[in-house]
């Protein structure tokens, strides 16, 4: 029988084999136990994990590299069997706690040289949502345990002065904010929640309200520190092993570890005026939107979201307001449909600007076609604008909605020639009382995210894409709503209307090979080559399901 096929099978089963008792025993015969084992269909004792089923051979192999010196456990791996999603669990072999770079290329280097199957992957705070950072009955390297931030206000020779700020895979990008604005600098791209790792985002791209400008945060690395699939730590940039550079960010954990990475800062601003204003047509929305991401945008900041046309505070109207008491049912124009669109922007000034800032903002919203009653501004400081689902996070925490359910999220980028007709098939049909969480609709300029990338944006002409975020909660049972697979059906069927339209995904998540080459289009050849070049035996990243792991040894396959 071969492993992949008793792995799968004794997965299935839901057998929990307690491979610790078979640790010292070696030989083709422990093969025969587990597979004899397998037979016997033990109940799993949680309805979602799979748990591991590791070999013998593995185990005593992993325990070798403990004996080393190497921090790792085979009992505490229950965080990594979860994510966000809180779609599927399943169950690594063993979690290692790095010590430094050392640790991580001493581990994929003997996974990489050994005759196991053992795959690695490495996890940040685990904000997948599809188990990307899993490796069942392989190895979590759990990368918080990686930090170290260090500031360069003044640059270095190389970058002719230009300030940058130099952080571990495991750091959290709040932390790297916090430390540059001791020196009043801040980085000048981010996400929307920055409890997320360095190493996380940069392996995806970070998008926010500032990519317009600056693109995502992968486009404001300039060097970063990877230990690749082969186990070699090397320094690369866009002139310094610019192959393995560009393949990396973007690229899904394929390549190699981000372990280190070096990003650029500017002056940070002090406060921001932060603004909402309402639509009740789509076409002026978007063509605002559009107007704010071009070249001559007064704004530093560019978002929009969809809420439903109704006072329900977590997804109607009744959620724009940053003081919910300043809009109410009489302020909503008659002619309006089943949902609005709200557009968020910010403006960042800095104590000198105080007195002139209400009247700059004035003057940059005038040529906007917003309902003019519905209007909403805020101020406050700049970490507080960019930390702010910080408080969301406390409040859903306290009350079991945070990360204890789960989040079947879809993130799409949708060229602009496909929008309107992405909206009246989709957005207007889905936003209704079920639908709880974020709906966030933005614009993006194609020309920031440099072609050599990794990450997969929409092909064909269009400079525009929009990036489409549906980032549902699955609610508890007693609080009413769509079931999961309700929710997940709904996704499918949103995947089916895009693909007439050429949308990406954002966060991919694709079943096999040929939806993967589908999503890579143009850039599929060189991310197959970069993983022959980068990680040949396909070890790194295997949650997401792109490459098989290549065996160097059939013996032990066949029993
Ligand atoms: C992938 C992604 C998540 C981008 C933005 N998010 C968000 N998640 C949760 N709440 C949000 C949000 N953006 C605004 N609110």
């Amino acid at each position: 029988m071969a492993d992949t096929q008793f792995r799968q099978h004794a997965a299935t089963t839901g057998i929990m084999v307690v491979t610790r008792s078979l640790a010292p025993v070696v030989g083709w015969w422990t093969c025969v136990i587990l597979i004899l084992l397998s037979q016997i269909n033990v109940a799993c004792s949680s309805s979602h994990l799979t748990p591991s089923v590791i070999a013998a051979t593995d185990r005593m192999f992993l325990e070798s590299l403990a004996l080393q010196g190497m921090q790792l456990s085979f009992d505490n791996t229950t965080a990594a069997t979860k994510d966000w999603g809180k779609l599927r669990h399943l169950e690594p072999a063993a979690v290692v706690y790095p010590r430094g770079v050392e640790d991580i290329a001493t581990i994929v280097q003997a996974v990489a040289r050994s005759e196991s199957d053992l795959t690695i992957a490495a996890r940040g705070l685990g904000h997948s949502t599809n188990g990307q950072a899993q490796a069942h009955n392989g190895v979590v390297i759990q990368m918080t345990a990686m930090r170290g931030i260090r500031v360069m206000p003044l640059g270095d020779g190389a970058s002719k002065g230009a300030p940058f700020v130099e952080a571990m895979g495991g750091d959290l990008w709040v932390d790297v904010l916090k430390a540059s604005l001791e020196f009043g600098l801040a980085p000048k791209s981010w996400t929307d929640y920055l409890h997320l790792t360095i190493g996380g985002t940069l392996s995806n791209a970070g998008v926010s309200g500032q990519s317009f400008r600056h693109g995502p945060e992968i486009s404001n690395v300039l060097q970063l520190e990877v230990v690749t699939g082969k186990g070699e730590t090397v320094d690369c940039s866009p002139t310094q092993h610019p192959e393995l550079f560009f393949a990396t960010l973007g690229g899904l954990g394929q390549f190699g570890i981000i372990t280190k990475a070096r990003i650029a800062l500017e002056k940070a601003p002090q406060r921001v005026r932060w603004v909402r204003a309402l639509y009740t047509d789509f076409a002026a929305f978007r063509r605002d939107q559009e107007f704010l991401i071009s070249a001559i945008s007064p704004f530093d900041y560019v978002e929009g979201f969809v809420v439903a046309n109704n006072a329900n505070p977590i997804n109607g109207w009744s959620s724009v307001p940053f003081e919910a008491s300043d809009i109410s049912e009489a302020m909503i124009p008659g002619h309006a449909g089943p949902i609005l669109y709200c557009l968020e922007v910010t403006k960042a000034y800095s104590a000198a600007d105080l007195h002139t800032i209400d009247e700059v903002v004035e003057s940059m919203l005038a040529p906007l076609n917003f309902h003019r009653e519905l209007l909403f501004k805020t101020d406050t400081s700049y970490f507080k604008f960019l930390d702010r689902l910080h408080e969301t996070e406390v409040q859903l925490s306290s009350r079991g909605l945070w990360d204890q359910i789960p989040h079947p999220w879809l993130n799409l980028f949708v060229p602009a020639s496909s929008i309107e007709r992405f909206d009246m098939l989709v957005l207007k049909k889905i936003m209704t009382q079920d639908f709880s969480g974020p709906l966030l609709v933005y614009p993006l300029n194609k020309s920031k995210w440099d072609k050599r990338l990794s990450v997969a944006v929409p092909e064909g002409p269009d400079e525009i894409f929009y990036i489409v975020a549906f980032l549902r909660n699955k609610l508890p049972e007693l609080d009413g709503g769509p079931t999961l697979s309700t929710m997940l059906e709904d996704n499918d069927n949103i995947l089916r209307v895009c693909e007439p339209l050429r949308c990406k995904q954002y966060l991919p998540r694709h079943q096999d090979r040929i939806q993967w080459k589908r999503h890579f289009g143009s850039k599929w050849d060189l991310f197959v080559q970069n993983k022959q070049m980068f990680d040949p035996r396909a070890i790194l990243s295997p949650g997401q399901n792109i490459f098989s792991r290549r065996r160097r040894l059939v013996q032990v396959d066949s029993v």
